[in-house]
């Protein structure tokens, strides 16, 4: 497809902005593949579900119209019952390019049931839902080319299916939250939350698949092998179940605080479409508070003074999982967030488990955990994407000098590691793949939009 781009300079941002917001318009070009963006060329050759929505707040800003593709092209692989799957793979990429190729997954086989589309091969697992939101801000970006193409009435009811998908196939607790049943499905693959309950999962045998990972990524900056066995194990047991959802068939069960907190943002977002293209917002409303409501009752950690992830398959039937992951700030982004719980979570930011503004932006782990680790993926590392949603928290709780600083440190540590995957939180020092696309989409967003909530 092609589509024209807004100058990077149409806004005049003083010089060094406007040299990193070039240096992120590069990346995002380079990483294009005509409808949709690839998360990194070498590492994650194909179409991430978050990467994606998180992609599209950086395109909005250079052209609505890719913005409005990737959401788009990810939502037009969605399953007959609603769910959106979390790789969306490119049919010219070679199987060796990455692992769990599209003939471990099978979905227009084995999904088919589930209805499967039969002319893309996706995953079977999903991705936090960010997706209306982001649809939302894409459309707030250009709105009268979104309603000239009929972008949101196209989108609004694939969001709705999506979140009903949610509300009836992955409410394992039964108290109305989403349930994760990989850790995949978390983003936050391989964070040290995840330990206890992963644990209880039986690896398959280490010379059963090959990992593609390792072909472009240091082995100390990756999930170790054994974690990787147990991620095949539960994928593999979920693809042979025909992918149903019941709880009972399920090793990994989760309610995730960072997933939660953007299914709530979601359904809000939801209740914006609808308004803006003449439905009744009522109902999303009401979902979106009562949403809320379960998971500040729920997933309020009153110990550790964060949110965390409640394990539903614990001995005595559910419990909320120890150690402090930087998911248990993304609630920060709840506009009902009550007061005390908010200044609580500054409090867990700001102080010596997260250090907010002495170390390279948020950690996603506690500094002072055991199982800390400076560099090894989501047990220790600062992501940009987190830290995007952790400013976004900022903001709406009013925090607007800790947001401004977060800001200008997102977007100068951004260009200067060369739009790392992630960052040593300690030393700054870029990790992971480079030219990252959802690093350099969100440093534009941060530089576009000026530290405001649209
Ligand atoms: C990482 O996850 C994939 C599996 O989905 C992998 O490690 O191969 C995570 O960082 C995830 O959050 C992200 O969406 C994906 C693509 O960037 O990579």
């Amino acid at each position: 497809m092609t589509t024209a781009l807004m100058s990077p300079a149409a806004q005049s941002p003083p010089a060094d902005e406007a040299a990193a917001s070039r240096a992120a318009t590069r990346v995002l070009l380079g990483n294009w593949r005509g409808t949709t963006t690839v998360p990194s060329g070498s590492l994650y050759p194909h179409q991430w579900s978050w990467d994606s929505a998180f992609i599209a707040l950086g395109l909005r800003h250079l052209s609505p119209r890719r913005a409005q593709s990737e959401l788009e092209h990810l939502l037009g692989a969605q399953w007959d019952d609603g769910r959106v799957p979390h790789i969306v793979f490119h049919p010219s990429v070679p199987l060796t390019a990455y692992f769990p190729s599209p003939d471990f997954w099978r979905s227009s086989t084995v999904g088919r049931h589930r209805g499967a589309p039969a002319g893309v091969e996706t995953s079977g697992i999903v991705q936090p839902p960010v997706h209306a939101l982001a649809a939302w801000l894409v459309h707030l970006a250009a709105p009268k080319e979104s309603r000239r193409r009929g972008f949101l009435p196209r989108l609004y009811p694939r969001l709705v299916a999506w979140h009903r998908y949610l509300a009836d196939c992955r409410d394992l607790g039964g108290a109305g939250l989403a349930a994760i049943t990989h850790p995949w499905e978390a983003g936050l693959d391989n964070s040290p939350v995840w330990d206890g309950p992963l644990g209880r999962v039986s690896p398959v045998e280490p010379g059963s698949y090959r990992r593609a990972d390792l072909d472009h990524s240091a082995a100390a900056d990756r999930p170790t092998d054994l974690d990787y066995g147990r991620y095949v194990r539960l994928a593999a047991d979920y693809r042979d179940s025909g992918y149903e959802d019941a709880r009972a068939g399920q090793a990994f069960a989760v309610e995730d605080p960072c997933f939660n907190t953007l299914l709530v943002l979601s359904e809000q977002a939801l209740a914006r479409i609808a308004a803006e293209t003449g439905r009744d917002a009522a109902p999303h409303r009401e979902r979106a508070a009562r949403l809320e409501r379960t998971l500040l009752a729920r997933l309020w950690d009153p110990e550790q003074q964060l949110f965390a992830a409640r394990d539903l398959l614990a001995p005595g039937g559910g419990a909320l999982l120890p150690g402090r992951s930087v998911a248990g700030l993304v609630p920060l982004a709840l506009p009902g967030l009550p007061r005390a719980l908010a200044s609580h979570l500054l409090d867990t930011l700001t102080g010596p488990h997260f250090r907010l503004g002495e170390v390279a932006l948020v950690p996603s782990y506690d500094l002072r955990g055991e199982a800390f680790d400076t560099s090894r993926y989501w047990r220790g590392p600062s992501w940009f994407n987190t830290a995007w949603l952790v400013h976004r928290g900022l903001l709406t709780q009013g925090a607007h000098q800790q947001a401004a600083a977060l800001r200008e440190q997102f977007w100068r540590s951004a260009a200067a590691s060369g739009f790392a995957e992630y960052l040593d939180p300690l030393t700054g020092a870029g990790r992971g793949a480079r030219d990252f696309s959802w690093t350099a989409a969100l440093a534009l967003d941060l530089l576009r939009s000026e530290g405001n909530l649209t």
